[in-house]
């Protein structure tokens, strides 16, 4: 088979490689709001076996995931200096595309006679691969009018195994399909160890990358290029270069605009790909319920925080009087307001369940929850037509508890009323059989089971029905999704 590259492969490759870029450079991002890989699923602090950030926990203080988040440089991450949302939006509106070119590439490679350059025919292709590693350690380069037996491996192994094997560890570290089919992320010891496999992947992907490029440059620069770019080793070479370069400039262009836009107008990415990672969030999860229920055996002996406790006086004392005072308050869209006691609480029908809490930076621990179904609530309110949504408000006053994120305002968060009313939502009070620890929520927090970590609202304060959230905070649907971007769609 001639070495020329018909236009459709020549086009994937360029697509692929940009694709790639945008994935790493966000997958990054993503890794850096968590800089720490284990092979454990309970991330026990300290067990890292892989860890990115120089910043040590303090042993006498309350310190919480936001404290080991690293922020990362633009050049590096998408788009970087702590932007976990669009990290996450840029990564998963990518995948979608890289997935469709990678089905387009390999549907026209088997449509087409071009498989035969990548996959062996004959069990020779072993000894043969050996016989030009040995070529290449002596410093010489192969003759060859077609792929060597070792490019032949090295390219199949890249499109058959390590490309499925980035998208199987990826789909093993969502707490949807974990939630669905937990024998699933079995298959690669948790998502703890999925999420690190994902990135050994992803420096296989590297070597790979810088292996290729130096393989090219050694063998036949000016041909190599001509046929990559205009399909024959026959075309102009300068016309090749100029060609090539601009494809490249092309690919540097994309990815300063995503970064800059990111940047400079948050918001606009945020719904703009939102367009694109909300409805296929949706689509991927309907097929079947989300619903969690780990044994005892299960539970993580340590819980990591995210979210410090409030400070102002009022409600500090109200915990030293174990929240004595405290009430819960249910207002908005509804006919009967309440004011609910930790005593009243305790004294409604409760529901345990034993759960695994997903951070959306990227740890996960494991917990038996106790508290009120959040139906029970909204049938003693009795809410009116109107109401569409519930919001939950904190007593935390974040510009206080945490005053380098930049956002104003008590924590909050939207949920609507389906969401409300389902089986694993509850108001709970107690954590691993104990009253719940101020660190946790104390005294009573909200646990939607089917949800990232950030929907489940600490210190609570009031339960308000509403028909809309766009005039709450800044309109997008919680404290988080107004300050750091995050997905109001974040269905597990
Ligand atoms: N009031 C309040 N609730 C909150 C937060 C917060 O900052 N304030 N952080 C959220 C986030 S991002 C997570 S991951 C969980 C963490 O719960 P934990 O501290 O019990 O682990 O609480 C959520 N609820
Ligand atoms: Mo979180």
């Amino acid at each position: 088979m001639p070495l020329d590259f018909p236009l459709w492969i020549r086009l994937t490759h360029v697509i692929n490689v940009l694709f790639l870029t945008l994935l790493a450079r966000s997958g990054i991002e993503i890794l850096g709001a968590h800089p720490k890989l284990y092979w454990n699923d309970d991330c026990r602090p300290g067990s890292a076996w892989l860890r990115f950030t120089r910043k040590q926990m303090p042993s006498d203080r309350i310190w919480t995931s936001k404290d080991e988040e690293e922020s990362l440089p633009s050049w590096l991450a998408l788009p970087g200096q702590r932007h976990l949302g669009l990290g996450r939006h840029w990564h998963f509106a990518t995948v979608l595309a890289w997935i469709l070119t990678g089905l387009v590439y390999v549907g026209l490679l088997f449509a087409t006679d071009e498989w035969r350059r990548l996959i062996p025919t004959s069990w020779s292709v072993f000894p043969d691969a050996w016989d030009t590693l040995l070529v290449y350690l002596h410093l010489n380069v192969p003759a060859q009018t077609d792929y060597n037996p070792l490019q032949q491996l090295s390219y199949a192994a890249v499109v058959f195994l390590l490309s499925p094997f980035m998208l199987l560890t990826g789909a093993a570290m969502s707490p949807a399909i974990a939630a669905r089919l937990p024998a699933y992320i079995r298959l690669f010891g948790g998502r703890q160890s999925a999420r690190s496999l994902h990135f050994l992947s992803l420096l296989a992907f590297a070597a790979f990358t810088v292996v290729h490029t130096a393989m090219v440059i050694v063998h036949d620069l000016p041909e190599g290029w001509a046929k990559i770019v205009l399909g024959s080793q026959y075309a102009n070479h300068t016309r090749a270069i100029v060609i090539g370069c601009i494809g490249l400039a092309v690919i540097l262009l994309i990815n300063l605009v995503a970064t800059g836009v990111s940047l400079r107008a948050p918001r606009f990415v945020q719904h703009a790909l939102g367009l694109i990672v909300d409805p296929a969030q949706r689509v991927l999860t309907r097929w079947s319920r989300s619903r969690q229920n780990y044994p005892a055996e299960a539970i993580s002996p340590y819980f990591r925080i995210n979210g410090l406790p409030p400070v102002d006086p009022a409600s500090t004392s109200m915990a030293a009087n174990q929240f004595r005072d405290w009430r819960l308050e249910v207002c908005g869209l509804i006919h009967n307001p309440l004011h609910l006691s930790l005593a009243e609480l305790r004294n409604l029908p409760s529901q345990s369940q034993t759960t695994k809490h997903n951070c959306i930076q990227g740890w996960s621990n494991v917990a038996e929850w106790t508290g009120v179904p959040v139906r029970a609530i909204l049938d003693r309110c009795d809410p009116l037509p109107g109401a569409r949504f519930a919001v939950f408000h904190a007593m935390d006053d974040k510009a206080e508890t945490d005053p380098d994120l930049g956002g104003a305002g008590h924590y909050y968060e939207v949920i609507d009323l389906n969401l409300a009313r389902e089986d694993q939502t509850i108001l709970a009070y107690a954590m691993n059989g104990s009253p719940l620890p101020i660190e946790h929520g104390a005294p009573l927090r909200l646990r939607i089971e089917t949800q990232l970590g950030f929907k489940m609202v600490k210190y609570l304060r009031a339960i308000e029905l509403v028909a809309d959230y766009r005039s709450i905070g800044a309109g997008q649907g919680g404290w988080r999704e107004d300050v750091q971007h995050y997905s109001r769609t974040v269905g597990i």
